[in-house]
Order: C-alpha cells, then sequence, then structure tokens
C-alpha cells in the first residue's frame, strides 16, 4: 500500500455523503485535504472536526463547479502551499426528478449536465496542466452504476453519468504517456442525501428508495476510493463498479418486505 500523507487531495462535493466520507477518510490516512462545496459554512465546521480529529491541515473553499470562471479562479489562486494537488477527487454531482423525457424539466437537465459533466470537466481542467507539469497526479471520478446502465425515467441523469465514463476513459488515454492515474468509482445505491435532491426534499419517497436492502454507505465507497489511492504507483486501479449485495444492475433490486 502506496502511502497518501501529506499528499494534497481535491474533493469537490465534500459537504455531504460521499464526499464528506472521502474527506474523512483521506484526513484518517494523513493527507492534507483541500474540500469544495457551495455551503461554505458547513463546508468550514467539516473542515474544523476534520482538523480536530485527524491533526491534518484543510482548506475550505466555498465553490459551485457550474461557475466557470470560479473554478478556474479557485485553482489558480490556491495559496502556494496547496497548490502542487495530487489526487482529484471529481465527486460533486446531482439526480434532479425522475421522470419520463417527455415530461422531464429542461432546468433540472440543465442542472445535472451542468454540475456532473461541465463542473466535473471544469475542474479537471483547472487541475491537470500542474498534474502534467509535476508529472504526477491522480484523478478520480464518482460515477455510477447510472452511467454503466440505462434506467427507466433516468435519461439525463444516465446520460450525465455516462458522459463521466467516456470522459474517464478517454483522460487515461491521453496521459498514457504519462504517470498520471485515472481511475472512477461507480456505486449502485448508496444512502446519502441523493434521493432527497433528486426528489426535492420529499422524505417520504427519498426513504423508499432504500426500503427493504440493506444500501451500501458511503464510508464503503470512501474505502473504495482510498483503495484506488494508495496501490503503487505502477498500478491504474482503472473502476470499481460496487453496489449494495441486494442489487443486481441498476434494474434489478431485491428487497425483502417488513415482517
Ligand atoms: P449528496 O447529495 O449527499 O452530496 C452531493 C454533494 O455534491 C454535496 O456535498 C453538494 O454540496 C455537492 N454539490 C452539488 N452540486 C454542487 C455544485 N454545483 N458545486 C459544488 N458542489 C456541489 O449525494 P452523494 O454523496 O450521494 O453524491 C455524491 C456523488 O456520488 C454524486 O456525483 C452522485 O451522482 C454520485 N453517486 C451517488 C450514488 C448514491 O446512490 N447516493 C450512487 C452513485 C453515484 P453543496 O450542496 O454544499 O454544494
Ligand atoms: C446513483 C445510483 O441507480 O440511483 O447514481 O442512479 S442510481
Amino acid at each position: 500500500m502506496a502511502s497518501i500523507q501529506d499528499r494534497i487531495v481535491l474533493v469537490t462535493g465534500a459537504t455531504s455523503g460521499i464526499g464528506k466520507s472521502i474527506a474523512h477518510a483521506f484526513a484518517e490516512a494523513g493527507a492534507r485535504l483541500i474540500l469544495a462545496a457551495r455551503r461554505g459554512a458547513l463546508l468550514e465546521e467539516i473542515a474544523a472536526d476534520l482538523r480536530a480529529r485527524h491533526q491534518t491541515r484543510v482548506l475550505a473553499i466555498e465553490l459551485d463547479v457550474r461557475e466557470r470562471d470560479a473554478v478556474f479562479a479557485a485553482v489558480e489562486t490556491l495559496p502556494a502551499e496547496w497548490s502542487a494537488i495530487d489526487i482529484l477527487v471529481n465527486n460533486a454531482g446531482v439526480p434532479r426528478g425522475l421522470e419520463k423525457l417527455h415530461t422531464g424539466k429542461t432546468e433540472d437537465w440543465d442542472e445535472m449536465i451542468d454540475t456532473n459533466v461541465k463542473g466535473l470537466l471544469y475542474v479537471t481542467r483547472a487541475v491537470l496542466p500542474g498534474m502534467v507539469a509535476r508529472n504526477a497526479g491522480h484523478v478520480i471520478m464518482i460515477g455510477s452504476i447510472a452511467g454503466q446502465e440505462a434506467y427507466p425515467m433516468g435519461a439525463v441523469y444516465n446520460a450525465s453519468k455516462f458522459a463521466v465514463d467516456a470522459i474517464t476513459k478517454s483522460l487515461r488515454m491521453d496521459l498514457v504517456d504519462t504517470p498520471l492515474r485515472v481511475s472512477t468509482v461507480d456505486p449502485g445505491l448508496v444512502e446519502t442525501n441523493f434521493s432527497m435532491v433528486r426528489f426535492r426534499g420529499d422524505a417520504e419517497r427519498a426513504k423508499k428508495v432504500y426500503d427493504g436492502l440493506e444500501p451500501c454507505t458511503p464510508d464503503d465507497v470512501a474505502e473504495a476510493v482510498l483503495f484506488c489511492a494508495t496501490r503503487p504507483p505502477h498500478v491504474s486501479v482503472n473502476q470499481i463498479v460496487m453496489m449494495p449485495t441486494a442489487q443486481a444492475s441498476a434494474t434489478l433490486v431485491h428487497r425483502t418486505p417488513k415482517a
């Protein structure tokens, strides 16, 4: 296992769910963290908690990954001791709605594509030149089973995650003549704020997504991300697909009725 002690790790979407767990796992492993998300005050609280628990250095950056100029400015103006990012975890992402395309809301489509695809591209484009110049770095995407298989009423979320898969594969090819690595962790059902965001705060509907099965936890995903990041330099974990044991595909879930 390769050490990530003192490595600088940028995690997008670190205020909740998978991103927050990744921040904890990497802090525990001794990494220095740059955390980005829109909710700045919450991010500061998480940063303070991580510093206290793990005695590691944490920089919190309030950032909307959809804001192209703000993304480039944030990376360009990092303090010198934070600028040599070793690992980028592209985690920020949103699902909006679950409905047939002919009734879908175009503003939901914009939000998903702007965040999950364009936001991921902006952050990657801003960070990568430094990695290439230093001849070192690792980009880790949080894709999804939704980027491997389409499911009904998921067209645009599916499309956004299929795009992440394509970007991941193409980027790995672009970088094959460098020591840089590109990985993706593609989970199925993980209980986070995801379904609350998808159903715009409808808690009852969100809870039903995980009814009758034991979903993966954000910590399960964080462990997989840490695994990718801690392989020896000659090993690239290209893709990890993971889901609850009671899920066999994007569309096949076994639910045990409550007694
Ligand atoms: P959460 O809703 O719990 O977390 C999403 C995170 O993304 C939050 O920290 C949010 O922070 C951040 N975020 C959203 N939009 C933006 C933005 N425009 N700019 C910056 N940050 C943003 O969901 P998850 O933890 O589940 O989702 C994380 C990733 O995992 C997503 O890419 C999702 O698609 C993927 N995924 C989730 C699965 C699941 O079942 N939960 C399964 C497979 C993949 P803030 O609101 O503060 O900006
Ligand atoms: C999240 C997994 O199947 O709910 O990306 O879309 S799924």
